[in-house]
């Protein structure tokens, strides 16, 4: 509409309908319209579904921004503490409905494009997603941020802005391929560029030392300088309240172009420092659960924790004179060891540069830290060997030297004298020809709160890696049970089931999950029943449509959707999974008439490219799935799919349509697990280990809601330590015996007959991860599962009891739990 200068506002243009800032169908359709005219710079005519996305993205960042603003505002104001969550990875997925859905706004959305002949739901797919983690630790830093939002806790979120995410995972003849994952290539409407945030960040060099007053002071030279440039993205939480910062670092280099060189004609040669600096925030490592332990991996913890400091000491002296209230003012929680360095840098921050006393700095820097430890697997605890340590950071290997010789000097003056003991409580390893940093070890001493992810997790922390730091230091371990976010997890992947709800317990169930509670009093309501039954056959034919899209597969959406999403790991044991699908289809084949339950299978996840074995059990789930696919006679009861490129979008699918929820790592192997929680939420029946958080959710949806076997932690380090052989195992079970035959000698691989001959082996011989130990009650517990089913009625009622009883796994309770207990921060009354 056009305007005359001086004339009244027209109608169309009230405060409601303000193209920036109005959420009527109206002002959004003029919203979206002015994004694509004046900041994609299309028209409407030429404009393709991804122009389209980018100007709904644009429209409706500025809805966001405007609580961004306010909640800027009034954190500047208070004088309140903020929180600092330190990860190198946040597992974000897609922004677009998570931004609609928390302010409100999908619906007037969707109105608002279909009258400009646009389908909102379309354009939901092509918003690529942000991948910047590998699996639960990242997703969970994603979740987390929505709850801080939602809380109104004052947070920023720091980490990298890598350039590629986690890899793209293709299936070529059943193996796995990885493909650059480039997110950033058709631009990011969430973030702000923020060139003028700039840090140096150093790396090698000297440390030289001088007297002020008598004393030493330290001052570290370094021989290259990486610039940390942030880029931000609002986090909104629900209802739009409040909004916080995710800051993401990318590197520049401090010297683009060595000009000499350049002007010399070694024009290559010129530009080396620049892509060995930018090198840094370039690529995520695919590692979950195992460190890479690469030298670029230490330059982008410290680079990123570097970053992070200076920024948030910057905003503290802002507004006070020192820094002797920065633990007052500031928590900072480090996601995992990844970003453990931090303790150091802070200490040098505090002494060599603001002069404070060690002994200030110390107990300041233990009053602000925070750490979460996220795995007990031994081969996944970093350490960093300190020849390379003293090369890259030279002080801060000088500081680590002196903050170990004090921690062990006071242990000794309080008596401790036993050698072992005072190993295990060093931060440096000595062996192997080489000390190492333990970085576990520096979070513990340097945080004064160290939590695990489960109920159970934290007990093996307090019994196994951390034994002795706890008895020393009994009140610093705690737990906080994991949770996950259930806007993203039920409200934008289950609209359907979320209505059901709504409609049954009420809006308020929206604000608090503790009102799903109610639904257990219809759990043989079969009029409930038949509604949720009815939404997940639709759910299933939505994935079903993707599955033969995607691998051609087809799946009949009335058989039981028997669902294993995660990373491919030997310690989560798709592997026993596959076994066990191998065993039920000689079942099926020995008595086709019998009255089988009908199953699909579907395995989903992506294995580290340099995890040989993982990406063999890649293959034997397609090998399997291949020839019970093409088994007429199997036909109707069984199929086997493995859909490739497992991501936060793809799990938004599978999750609203699974009905079975595979979570068979061995006991005390899975710390917490998250995806467990989101399958449960959404009615998924559990078949599981007493390992991680499967404990607390068979707790809470009781014991006939759920399916255990296997062998407990205890008996699992019991079974260790006897060193029972698996191939006694399999001769007890002519049922294993028969499978590990058929996968040993090829029947999987009639083209290499060879493939799994050592992989067998390998299980026979060692085992370590007891699927031969766990198989005969897994497939016991299976046919529990068969039988459940059979009866929908029963089975309907232990799904809902699991829906309703769930509520508790919200990442809303773990963040008031986190505020409260380690943070000591206030967060805002649910609704
Ligand atoms: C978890 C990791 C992890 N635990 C190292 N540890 C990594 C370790 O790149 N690295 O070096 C990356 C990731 N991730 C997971 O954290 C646990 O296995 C899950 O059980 C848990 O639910 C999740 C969140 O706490």
């Amino acid at each position: 509409t056009t305007q005359q200068p001086g004339a009244a506002l027209p109608a169309a243009a009230q405060p409601d309908d303000d193209l920036r800032t109005g959420n009527s169908v109206e002002a959004l359709r003029g919203a979206v319209m002015a994004k694509l005219a004046y900041a994609v710079g299309k028209v409407q005519a030429d404009a393709s579904d991804r122009d389209w996305f980018l100007a709904t993205a644009l429209a409706v960042r500025d809805r966001v921004v405007q609580g961004w603003q306010r909640s800027y505002h009034t954190t500047n104001t208070g004088g309140t503490k903020r929180v600092y969550y330190m990860s190198l990875e946040f597992l974000i997925g897609r922004l677009m409905f998570d931004a609609l859905t928390n302010l409100g706004l999908t619906d007037t959305m969707r109105e608002a494009l279909s009258g400009l002949g646009v389908d909102l739901d379309k354009l939901r797919e092509v918003e690529p997603d942000a991948a910047l983690g590998n699996g639960g630790l990242g997703r969970l830093a994603a979740c987390f941020m929505e709850s801080m939002a939602t809380l109104a806790v004052p947070a920023y979120g720091y980490g990298i802005r890598y350039e590629n995410g986690l890899f793209r995972q293709v299936v070529k003849d059943g193996w796995q391929q990885e493909y650059p994952e480039n997110w950033l290539s058709f631009g990011n409407p969430w973030e702000f560029a923020r060139p003028e945030i700039a840090y140096d960040i150093g790396f090698g060099g000297h440390v030289e030392t001088h007297q002020v007053d008598g004393a030493p002071r330290y001052e570290w030279f370094p021989s290259e300088t990486v610039e940390a440039v942030a880029y931000d993205t609002p986090v909104v939480g629900w209802r739009g309240h409040h909004v916080n910062t995710l800051r993401l670092w990318s590197a520049r280099a401090g010297d683009p172009l060595r000009l000499d060189a350049f002007n010399e004609g070694d024009h290559v040669g010129a530009m080396a420092d620049r892509v060995k600096a930018e090198a840094i925030s370039k690529v995520l490592y695919p590692s979950d659960a195992t460190p890479a332990g690469q030298e670029l991996r230490l330059r982008q913890e410290y680079f990123f924790a570097a970053a992070s400091l200076q920024d948030l000491v910057r905003r503290h002296l802002k507004k006070y004179p020192d820094l002797s209230n920065l633990a007052d003012q500031a928590a900072i929680q480090l996601n995992d060891t990844h970003p453990a360095i931090a303790v150091v840098e802070l200490m040098r921050l505090l002494v060599d540069l603001h002069g404070m006393a060690w002994d200030d700095a110390w107990r300041i820097t233990q009053a602000t830290f925070g750490y979460t430890n996220h795995t007990l697997l031994p081969e996944a605890l970093e350490t960093w060997p300190v020849p390379l340590m003293e090369r890259m950071l030279p002080r801060h290997m000088q500081i680590i030297y002196l903050v170990n010789a004090l921690h062990l000097d006071k242990l000794r003056a309080e008596g401790h004298s036993d050698v072992d003991v005072m190993r295990s409580v060093s931060i440096i390893a000595e062996g192997w020809g080489q000390q190492r940093v333990k970085m576990g070890t520096l979070a513990f001493i340097g945080s004064h709160r160290i939590n695990g992810v489960s109920a159970l997790h934290t007990d093996l922390m307090r019994q196994t890696v951390f034994r002795d730091l706890n008895a020393i230091y009994p009140d610093r371990i705690n737990n906080k049970t994991n949770g996950i976010t259930f806007r993203r997890w039920l409200m934008e992947a289950n609209p359907a089931l979320t209505a059901i709800l709504v409609d049954v317990l009420g809006k308020a169930v929206l604000d608090d999950p503790s009102h799903l509670e109610k639904l257990a009093q219809h759990a043989g309501d079969p009029a409930l029943q038949a509604r949720l039954k009815a939404a997940k056959r639709d759910n299933k034919a939505t994935l079903g449509g993707i599955i033969a899209a995607r691998t051609g597969i087809q799946v009949d959406p009335d058989a039981m959707f028997d669902i294993q999403i995660k990373r491919i790991h030997e310690y989560k044991r798709q592997h026993l999974n596959l076994l066990e699908t191998i065993a039920l289809y000689n079942a099926i084949r020995a008595e086709p008439w019998r009255d089988w339950a009908p199953r699909v299978k579907v395995f989903a996840g992506k294995a580290a490219a340099s995890y040989h074995t993982a990406k063999l059990i890649i293959k034997l789930a397609n090998d399997v799935a291949r020839v019970v696919n093409d088994d007429p006679t199997v036909r109707g009861k069984l199929k086997v799919v493995f859909l490739p490129n497992y991501n936060v979008s793809l799990a938004e699918r599978i999750i609203p349509a699974a009905d079975l929820s595979e979570q068979i790592s061995t006991a005390g192997m899975e710390a917490s697990g998250t995806g467990n929680m989101k399958l449960a939420l959404n009615g998924a029946l559990t078949i599981g280990t007493l390992d991680g958080a499967n404990v607390e959710i068979k707790e809470r949806v009781g014991d006939d809601n759920i399916f255990i076997f296997g062998l407990t932690a205890e008996e699992v380090a019991a079974r260790h330590r006897s060193g029972l052989s698996a191939r006694e195992t399999i001769a007890n079970s002519p049922r294993l015996a028969e499978v590990m035959e058929a996968v040993s000698s090829g029947v999987f691989s009639p083209d290499d007959t060879d493939r799994y001959r050592d992989f067998a082996n390998a299980l026979r011989d060692h085992d370590h991860f007891l699927v031969t130990a766990d198989f005969d009650d897994y497939y016991a517990a299976q046919r529990r599962v068969d039988a459940l089913w059979r009866d929908q009625a029963a089975w309907w009622r232990a799904s809902i009891m699991n829906t309703a009883r769930v509520g508790w796994f919200s990442s809303d309770r773990t963040i008031g739990e986190y505020a409260r207990d380690i943070w000591d921060v206030p967060v805002r009354a649910a609704e």
